[in-house]
């Protein structure tokens, strides 16, 4: 369906639209779609904007990708149908590998999400069939499998809209998790070492542009960026953010006036 651009509320019912489409073609699950409803929700509480504590995650995102090792962009069904093009940019800025992992595993979405993001540019993707050959301890769902060249030997893991044992479980195999979730009280948010309480449309291509202008700074600088960085405290800021918008309403108005 075409959105016209002067509807008010155009991108948000873009991004439906995409997520509706990539369902149709089976990339996004019956459950991604409900997952990206409850976003659009916390997305609305957050003023669908980039807050301020979301761009102090990004800074130390960027600055944790650039400092990895073997940093790994984990890619899902709601991700690859919102951001599969920022997802490949992204990776080639960071020298990061991209793995598709998936909670409702089946063969035929992997190869779905991989074709994807091969179409957008990505020259070898990890995960598919007999390479998610690896598996995460402790992890019962099917995102334990992992492949041992990607996620199993990573230092750094970006995981938008993800849900929280995995975090968890990647955290206890001693990895930096970086998360991309508009609800701060997730457990995915509370338990990744950096939160980007941000929508991942606008989150990557910010997160694109902080990883190429931080290529200039030093190890110890970028060190230093992540040292200072604070995710109870960015946790708490989002929270804060979400009520004063809160407050703002109530102070403002509710109503849409008309002319009379
Ligand atoms: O593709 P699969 O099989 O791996 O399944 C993907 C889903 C998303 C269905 C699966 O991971 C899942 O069930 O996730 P949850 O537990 O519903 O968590 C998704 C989180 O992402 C929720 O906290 C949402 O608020 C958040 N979210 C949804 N849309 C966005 C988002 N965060 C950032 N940007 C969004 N666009």
């Amino acid at each position: 369906m075409r959105i016209p651009p002067q509807h008010p509320r155009y991108h948000s019912l873009l991004q439906r639209e995409k997520i509706v489409e990539a369902f149709k073609k089976g990339i996004v699950v019956p459950q991604g779609l409900i997952a990206h409803g409850r976003g659009e929700c916390f997305d609305y509480l957050l003023g669908e904007r980039t807050t301020p504590p979301a761009m102090k995650a990004i800074e130390a995102a960027a600055a944790a990708l650039l400092l990895a090792k073997h940093p790994v962009i984990s890619v899902n069904g709601n991700t690859a149908a919102l951001v599969a093009k920022e997802v490949v940019e992204l990776a080639k800025a960071a020298g990061a590998k991209i793995e598709v992992n998936l909670f409702y595993r089946t063969r035929e979405r992997e190869e779905a999400i991989a074709q994807l993001l091969r179409e957008s540019g990505a020259e070898e993707v990890l995960g598919v069939g007999e390479d998610a050959s690896a598996t995460i301890p402790e992890l019962f769902s099917e995102r334990r499998r992992v492949s041992p060249r990607g996620i199993y030997i990573a230092d750094v893991v970006l995981v938008p809209l993800e849900d929280g044992d995995r975090t968890e479980a990647l955290r206890k195999m001693g990895k930096l998790v970086i998360a991309v979730d508009l609800n701060p009280l997730s457990r995915t948010a509370r338990s990744a070492n950096i939160t980007i309480v941000d929508n991942v449309v606008r989150a990557m291509p910010l997160l694109l542009k902080k990883v190429n202008e931080f290529k200039t700074r030093s190890r110890i600088e970028l060190e230093e960026t992540l040292r200072r960085y604070d995710n109870e405290e960015v946790l708490r800021e989002a929270l804060m953010e979400i009520w004063r918008n809160i407050e703002r309403h109530v102070r403002e108005g509710l109503l849409i006036e008309f002319p009379k």
